[in-house]
């Protein structure tokens, strides 16, 4: 783990914009990203010149990692944080988290380092953040947002996905499956992080859930995501498939528990049914 200088983190103005106050961490989930690495954390920090920037790589057998630790040896503003294999999106973002409340942030905003999530509309985010939102979404299906070029049977599964996870869960999102979001920090301390199931896809929706489920002010703002740069994608249809047996899973396990609490029925036990296997890699989209 490479060490940022103190103060580096400290707020400032973006690009105009006035910042929430308080020190930012970006984190930055790596898998195979070598291509896109400098010229990504370059346009973060010209959005936002004092962010730390943590990028959580899983020993990319392109060298990702190594070229983190060569850009934070120049830079103490960079970070990284080295995994021994590929764990998945998941664990990656929790580990984020992790660090964020560990190190005492104020704001912790990830996104998919591959420019599907273009630095630009950081500053959007932070307006939200300075708002009182506790989190805040770069999100694609609210007016205004939309995405690049994407095949009609992954727009039409993305967009059934979010109106399940709407039905199921409550969550007063149009996107609650993207990864491009800023957490206050304090927030995510009441968040019960220890119950989340999930390790592939469904991850974002479970977390924003719980998260929702603890009191946190979700707000959305919108972006137009992006195809990725350079490199290839890591969808994967099968992981797809599981994290949306995992929803339904949780989903209705939510739905009976509110169905027998409103009955005047007292669980025994409050913690989430288990599935009998857990989604284990890959992404979210
Ligand atoms: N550390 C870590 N990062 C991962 C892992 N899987 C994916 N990522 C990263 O998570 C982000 C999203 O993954 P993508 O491959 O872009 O998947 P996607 O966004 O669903 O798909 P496309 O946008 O079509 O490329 C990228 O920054 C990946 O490098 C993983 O197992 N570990
Ligand atoms: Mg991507």
């Amino acid at each position: 783990m490479q060490e940022s200088s103190s103060g580096v983190g400290a707020l400032a103005e973006p690009c105009g914009t006035s910042a929430p106050p308080g020190r930012l961490l970006v984190t930055l989930a790596t898998y195979n990203e070598r291509p896109n690495l400098a010229s990504l954390i370059q346009a973060i920090h010209q959005q936002a010149p004092w962010a730390d920037i943590l990028v959580i790589d899983d020993n990319s057998p392109d060298g990702t990692g190594q070229l983190a630790d060569e850009l934070a040896a120049i830079d103490p503003r960079i970070r990284v944080l080295h995994r021994p294999g590929k764990l998945g999106l998941g664990t990656a973002t929790l580990a984020g988290i992790r660090f964020a409340l560990d190190e005492g942030y104020d704001f912790l905003l990830n996104l998919d380092a591959d420019f599907s999530h273009p630095p630009r509309y950081i500053p959007d985010l932070l307006r939200g953040m300075a708002r009182g939102k506790d989190i805040m979404i770069g999100s694609r299906y609210v007016p205004g947002g939309g995405t690049q070029n994407w095949p009609w049977l992954r727009l039409t599964l993305s967009r059934s996905v979010n109106r399940l996870v709407r039905l199921l869960f409550r969550l007063p999102v149009r996107d609650a499956s993207g990864a491009f979001r800023c957490f206050r920090v304090a927030k995510l301390r009441d968040v019960p992080l220890e119950r989340l199931r999930s390790r592939g896809y469904s991850f974002q929706q479970e977390l924003l859930w719980r998260c929702y489920e603890a009191g946190c002010q979700l707000g959305e703002t919108p972006i137009i995501f992006e195809n990725r740069r350079a490199g290839r994608s890591k969808v994967n249809w099968y992981e797809a498939m599981r994290s949306l047996s995992m929803l339904i899973w949780l989903g209705l396990g939510h739905r009976f528990r509110r169905l027998a609490k409103a009955l005047g029925y007292r669980p025994t036990n409050t913690t989430a049914p288990e599935p009998s296997s857990i989604s284990s890699s890959s992404s979210a989209s």
